[in-house]
C-alpha cells in the first residue's frame, strides 16, 4: 500500500506542542466517519457490557471496575451504576475502532512528535461520559505508566472527540505548559487512588485551557501534561476516544503484545 505523508505536523504545530504540551486539530473526521465510531462505540459498550458479567469485580475509594481478560472496564461512581465510564483497551471489541490504529491523521502527527521511523500502540480507551458522567480530576498519565514503561516521556496521547466537547458536557481541560515539569507528586489524602492525582498545590489554575472542538477533532498531548474534565452536566452523552503510542517494538500496556501500525514508507 502506497501511503502519503501529509499529516504529520508543521513546524509551527511541534513547536507548539513543545512549548505548550498540546496541539489540536479541529473537524479532522468527516460525519460520516463520526457515525461509524458511534456505530462502533455502541457495538463496544454491548461486548464490555457482557464481558464485564464474566470478569473480576473489585472497588477502589468506593470506584467500581471490572477486569477481564486484559480489559478494564470502569462504571459510573454511582452505587450499583449499569453506566460504562471508560474501557481500556478498546479497538479489539469493535472493528469501527480498530481502524484508527492505523490511522496516518493519528499516526503521521505522532511520528512528527516521536521523530522516529516507526510506531507501536501503548494503550487505548473509550471514555464515555454520559449525562451526568462523572470528572476526571486533574492528574498526568506518566505516573500511571512509570511502573510499566522505561520511557514514559515518549508515550504521546490523542484524543478523539465522537461529539462536541464544551464547558457543560465536561470537554479536556488542562494546563498549558505544565508537561514541562515531568512526573508532579500525587495527593497524599490516604485514598487508594489519591496518589494518581496531581497535588494541587503544583497546579497554576491560570493556566488551564478548556478544549471546547466539534465532534471529529484530535487533542494531541503530551503523557507528562496536566489535564483533567468536569462533569457532565448536559443531556447528551460526551464520547471519546484516547490512543497512545510509542516507537515501534514495544509491548502494549494491557495485553503485552507488541501491536505495530502503519506508516509510509
Ligand atoms: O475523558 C476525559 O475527559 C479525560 C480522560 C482522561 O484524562 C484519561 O482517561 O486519562
Amino acid at each position: 500500500m502506497v501511503m502519503d505523508r501529509q499529516f504529520g505536523f508543521s513546524d509551527q504545530e511541534l513547536k507548539r506542542y513543545k512549548d505548550e504540551g498540546f496541539v489540536v486539530r479541529q473537524g479532522v473526521f468527516t460525519d460520516e466517519e463520526i457515525h461509524g465510531f458511534h456505530l462502533g462505540v455502541e457495538e463496544a459498550i454491548e461486548t464490555a457490557l457482557q464481558l464485564a458479567r464474566q470478569g473480576k469485580s473489585y472497588t477502589l475509594d468506593g470506584k467500581s471496575f471490572v477486569d477481564f481478560a486484559e480489559y478494564t472496564i470502569q462504571f459510573e461512581h454511582t452505587p450499583e451504576s449499569k453506566d460504562l465510564r471508560v474501557i481500556e483497551p478498546v479497538h479489539s471489541l469493535a472493528e469501527n475502532l480498530a481502524v484508527l490504529l492505523s490511522e496516518q491523521r493519528l499516526l503521521q502527527p505522532m511520528q512528527s512528535i516521536l521523530g522516529c521511523s516507526a510506531l507501536a500502540l501503548w494503550t487505548n480507551k473509550l471514555n464515555c461520559k454520559g449525562p451526568g458522567g462523572s470528572a476526571f480530576d486533574w492528574h498526568q498519565d506518566s505516573p500511571y505508566w512509570v511502573h510499566d514503561s522505561g520511557h514514559v516521556d515518549l508515550l504521546p496521547n490523542v484524543m478523539i472527540s465522537f461529539d462536541s466537547f464544551d464547558r457543560e458536557n465536561g470537554c479536556l481541560r488542562a494546563i498549558v505548559g505544565s508537561h514541562k515539569a515531568g512526573c508532579l507528586p500525587g495527593r497524599v489524602d490516604g485514598s487508594q487512588l489519591g496518589g494518581f492525582y496531581t497535588d494541587s498545590k503544583v497546579i497554576d489554575l491560570a493556566d488551564e485551557v478548556l478544549f471546547e472542538v466539534c465532534p471529529g477533532s484530535l487533542i494531541f498531548f503530551d503523557p507528562h501534561l496536566i489535564h483533567g474534565s468536569g462533569e457532565n452536566k448536559s443531556s447528551n452523552s460526551r464520547r471519546a476516544m484516547i490512543l497512545t503510542f510509542q516507537p515501534a517494538g514495544h509491548p502494549s500496556l494491557k495485553s503485552g503484545e507488541t501491536i505495530n501500525c502503519p506508516l509510509p514508507g
